[in-house]
């Protein structure tokens, strides 16, 4: 095995005095070597360098680190929760280039150290509800989008924007989704500050399983919109049609909000079960983030906008 596991990395090697020289460690192994996995809690902060902590985070108790990384939605690497973990080798994190393209006057690629220069990382703990019905409180590590939308410089025609994650049909899942995954947002609601364009989770590299070098987080919405391993973001006019949607346009509509009183033909989304919870708890209306976001959605008839 080439990367080395993280677990290997002792402590006296992460405890680095100078925490701007962690930040830059914690850049080469994003930009470059990708760790594979995630360190044990309690390294986790040593290892990734000063973070600023989000006043947008919640404050509830988190999802263990273990849930996160090992039960997974990644269709690419497998359907089963516990495949992604397993599939890691399936993609190459590093090198990585980010294209912003369509509608915008500056079009051009990030490479991730060029992303992690754009602003101060941020941890932000948020909710994330998947459309299945589980739940977790995830801290992840990253900037806003908006801070990268800008640097393209969209162009007054943009409308909406568009994720296209990697896809390489030598390596990953054929069939079951019309490939690569894609997913869109409104313009507005990319550019949203609680849009996160995340590079860490638990103070370390993003793993493989979450969507390494870097996804898409967007706490309101049903997990699945936040697009994995992103490599092209598209300004368009017109509405995007999601990979999702192409597979069950009854089933997944485009805004795909957290809404307890808008059912998915298969399940309730009243209650939602908060991975290593027993009991369940009541789904909040925009996964409880109605104070931020209900603004961008009034007057529209949520049942027929689902
Ligand atoms: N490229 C890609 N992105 C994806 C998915 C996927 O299958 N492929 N699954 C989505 C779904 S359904 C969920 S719930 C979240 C899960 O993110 P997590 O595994 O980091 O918790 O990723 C989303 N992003
Ligand atoms: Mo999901």
């Amino acid at each position: 095995m080439l990367i080395r596991p993280p677990a290997d990395i002792l402590p006296s090697e992460i405890t680095d005095p100078d925490v701007y020289r962690a930040r830059r460690r914690f850049i080469a192994q994003a930009g470059g070597l990708a760790l594979a996995t995630a360190l044990p809690a309690g390294h986790a902060h040593a290892a990734l360098g000063p973070l600023v902590a989000s006043p947008l985070s919640t404050t509830e108790g988190q999802t263990s680190r273990k849930a996160v990384t090992t039960y997974n939605n990644f269709y690419e690497l497998g359907t089963d929760k516990s495949d992604p973990a397993e599939n890691t080798h399936r993609l190459k994190p590093a090198p990585w280039q980010l294209r912003i393209e369509g509608l915008v006057n500056k079009p051009r690629s990030f490479g991730i150290d060029e992303i992690l220069k754009l602003a101060p990382l941020e941890e932000r703990i948020y909710r994330m509800r998947c459309v299945e019905g589980w739940s977790m409180v995830i801290p992840w590590v990253g900037i806003p989008l908006a801070t990268l939308l800008k640097q393209a410089d969209p162009q007054g025609s943009a409308k909406y924007v568009e994720f296209v994650s990697h896809y390489d049909k030598t390596t990953m899942t054929r069939g079951v989704l019309d490939w690569p995954y894609t997913e869109g947002l409104r313009l507005d609601e990319a550019r949203h500050p609680l849009t996160l364009l995340a590079v860490g989770l638990y103070g370390d590299v993003l793993p493989v399983q979450n969507g390494a070098p870097v996804r898409l987080v967007v706490p309101w919405k049903y997990g699945f919109k936040s697009g994995k391993s992103i490599v092209a973001i598209r300004l368009v006019e017109k509405q995007p049609v999601t990979a999702w949607m192409k597979a069950g346009p009854s089933e997944y509509g485009f805004y795909s909000n957290v809404n307890p009183d808008v059912d998915h033909p298969r399940w309730s989304q009243a209650t939602e079960r908060r991975i290593g919870e027993f009991s369940k708890r009541k789904t909040l209306m925009y996964n409880g983030y109605a104070d931020q976001v209900a603004a961008m959605y009034s007057g529209m008839d949520l049942r027929r906008f689902f």
